[in-house]
């Protein structure tokens, strides 16, 4: 079995030291041993967990995700549209539950069956994690070359290979968050106005991070920056990314603009997010009440009151935002007085006509990125 202080000491040499996940059994003493001597962020799914992750990679810090292999489904999205096209260098342990030839539950047995070849598909390098902790050791600087190269790397990780870690006592949060309402009538601005108003407000400080489809096309079209991320694929994800660079880049402000579809699609990140609470990240939903990028199918958001879900999360703020004016104002107020702000805006469906798509690919957006970071 391997011992965690020495485990875990071997990945802090080696840089990393922020991990996101979801517990398994399988790995609850790594997981102790991150939440008790790193940085841990506990996701509410798998999927958000590599987002956090990835966020905090951009942010330059060497990142691990950790999951059971059930969660691995849940990651797909995001390890096929986020992490590989951006090449974005992830470390991931996921546990073998339902091991072939080891008894387990029911539920575990196919995808125990299934784990390697699940990741084979996703173009993702993996090994089984040894028990042995010198041969484990050598393993991670196997693993630390690849990452060194822009790739992601995983272990799958049997049954009994850590040992013990207890759980220290950990704290708990409660924010007091104002909610702001709606109190008069909606402008109603395109998306596209709305966009350039918060375009025109950028600086050098400022990471800006747009949804999938046309919130990014739109952005791109404004003004292609270094300072902009195009999320492109992992819908939904684009706040969890928000998270992971803001707690990581302090100094930045970092805005992650979303739209209705993709936060309803991963609603579960706003009390990550809100129990995260790093000042640094506005986030801004384009409520349009529609799938507009994939032709303007209705959403569920008008039967949802985003600004008391977002601070019922524990967001320090939650404002509706009714006018371009308005926008600009708390754009301007939380630069001035940081704190994790919800900015709900409702706008009109459709888009620019003849919009263009982003020509760097998504790894040379990243690497664009990653210098006005100061990688
Ligand atoms: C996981 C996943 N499901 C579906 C899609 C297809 N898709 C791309 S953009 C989009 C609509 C996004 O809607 P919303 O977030 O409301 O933004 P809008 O298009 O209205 O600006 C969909 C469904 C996708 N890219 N990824």
């Amino acid at each position: 079995m391997i011992p965690l202080p020495e485990f875990g000491a071997e990945l802090k040499n080696l840089g990393f030291d922020f991990y996101s996940g979801v517990p398994c059994s399988y790995l609850k003493h790594f997981i102790n041993f991150a939440i008790n001597e790193c940085e841990y962020v506990a996701a509410t799914n798998e999927g958000e967990a590599v987002a956090i992750v990835a966020g905090a990679t951009l942010g330059q810090k060497k990142s691990v995700v950790l999951m059971q292999n059930s969660g691995l489904t849940n990651a797909v999205s995001p390890l096929v549209s986020l992490i590989q096209p951006f090449r974005i260098p992830i470390l991931g342990f996921v546990s073998l539950r339902g091991e072939p030839g080891v008894p387990d539950e029911p539920q575990h047995e196919l995808m125990g069956e299934i784990t390697p070849q699940t990741l084979d598909l996703l173009k993702i390098d993996w090994d089984y994690l040894s028990t042995n902790l010198e041969e484990a050791k050598q393993q991670l600087h196997r693993a630390n070359e690849k990452i060194e190269r822009n790739e992601p790397y995983f272990f799958i990780v049997k049954k009994g290979t850590f040992e013990p870690v207890g759980l220290q006592a950990q704290e708990t949060k409660i924010t007091t968050s104002v909610a702001r309402p709606q109190s008069r009538e909606d402008q109603l601005p395109t998306r596209y106005d709305a966009l350039r108003e918060i375009n025109t407000l950028k600086d050098n400080q400022t990471v800006q991070l747009a949804t999938t489809g046309k919130t990014g096309r739109e952005l791109y079209d404004l003004e292609d920056a270094p300072n902009n991320l195009y999320m492109v694929g992992s819908m939904g994800c684009v706040s969890s990314i928000g998270l992971g660079l803001a707690l990581t880049r302090r100094e930045k402000s970092v805005i992650a603009i979303d739209g209705d579809g993709a936060l309803l699609m991963r609603l579960g990140n706003l009390p990550t997010n809100g129990y995260c609470s790093p000042p640094n990240l506005l986030h801004i939903l384009l409520d349009n009440n529609v799938h507009d990028s994939t032709g303007g199918q209705q959403t569920v958001s008008g039967n949802v009151d985003f600004v008391e879900v977002a601070s019922a999360c524990g967001y320090d703020q939650a404002i509706y935002v009714h006018t371009l004016e308005e926008l600009k104002d708390c754009i301007e107020n939380w630069k001035q007085d940081q704190k994790l702000t919800f900015l709900y805006m409702r706008i009109a469906g459709g888009s620019k006509a003849s919009l263009g798509r982003p020509t760097l690919k998504p790894f040379e957006v990243k690497e664009r990125l990653q210098v006005f970071l100061g990688d």
